[in-house]
């Protein structure tokens, strides 16, 4: 079959940028960290915020010597606000809504999640540099959703 050099080209061109823009999906994939979504778990946004392990929000030691961070985002503030974890240590934050779709991100890091309601999200991740890490909320989820923001410390090794 007879294709114009033109066309030749383009076709390569083409061929080209989906080689490189694939491969810089699997590379940042890789050496990011960058992870599809993979926890399922659902609650009851109704009642999460009265009973359970949400309706008292904050950070629990785990047998294993890694923290559990329960976390609520809600229309426009995280709960707990603050919150302290130590350095060195398997972190596992698990986040979830009463209202409406919120994002959970820790500037500096890789964390970054969807937090919907109705589910439960779940990241583990281990601090190695203790700081004030900022937590901003990227989902627009209503008119104060700029003010909605809050901070880990990671605190190093006593
Ligand atoms: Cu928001």
């Amino acid at each position: 079959m007879e294709v114009d050099r033109y066309e030749r080209y383009w076709m390569w061109a083409a061929t080209g940028m989906l080689v490189l823009f694939l491969g810089a999906i699997v590379l940042t994939a890789l050496a990011g960290s960058a992870h599809p979504p993979s926890h399922v778990e659902t609650i009851d946004p109704e009642t999460l915020s009265i009973r359970g392990e949400f309706a008292a929000p904050g950070v629990t030691p785990r047998a294993d010597g890694g923290v559990t961070v329960s976390m609520r985002a809600e229309m426009y503030v995280f709960r707990p606000e603050v919150i302290r974890v130590p350095a060195g240590t398997p972190v596992t934050f698990r986040i979830t809504s009463p209202d409406v779709l919120h994002g959970f991100q820790i500037v500096g890091t890789n964390i970054n999640v969807t937090v919907a309601p109705g589910y439960v999200s779940e990241v583990t991740t281990t601090f190695r540099r203790p700081g004030e890490y900022l937590v901003v909320c990227n989902e627009y989820c209503g008119l104060a959703h700029h003010l909605m923001q809050g901070k880990v410390i990671v605190e190093g090794a006593p």
